[in-house]
């Protein structure tokens, strides 16, 4: 072996391991857990006049969202969208339409969970306070993985 080609591969072997250390810092990045998400929607003080807290609010596919109300008095959070549902009353069935999710009207300083969440799937869904028709948001639900 010659001095030029035992340089040479000593060169090769720095760039392959260099190579190697890349695919590992590759393979520990993607397989780092998903960051986690809040899942809390937060009304504050003054609320009716400055509308949710947390305009934005993100979750992860299946995951709960609940809803923290800060303020003085209750507020709820309920979808734009609808969906039917069919009810039986007697002999008839009847459809009526109702949120995609919805929070119990929660009461100043306590919290309650947005009941269908968990059910979405991933994109971004417009919510609003059903006492206050002001106070809107949006709902962001992210695909898992
Ligand atoms: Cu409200």
């Amino acid at each position: 072996m010659t001095a030029r080609s035992l340089v040479r591969s000593r060169r090769t072997a720095l760039v392959l391991s260099g190579a190697a250390l890349l695919v590992a810092a590759t393979g520990a990045e993607a397989a780092a857990p998903a960051p986690p998400v809040p899942g809390v929607a937060v009304a504050g003080p003054q609320a009716p006049t400055v509308g949710f807290a947390t305009p934005t609010v993100v979750t992860l596919a299946g995951q709960a969202l609940t809803f923290a109300n800060g303020d003085t008095t209750g507020h709820d959070i309920t979808s734009k969208l609808t969906k039917p549902k069919k009810l039986k009353y007697g002999k008839k069935y009847y459809t009526i339409q109702v949120p995609l999710f919805r929070s119990e009207s929660v009461p100043a300083g306590s919290t309650g969970p947005v009941v269908g969440v968990e059910g979405l799937k991933p994109g971004t869904y417009a919510f609003y306070c059903s006492l206050h028709t002001g106070m809107t948001g949006s709902l962001i639900v992210q695909p898992t993985g």
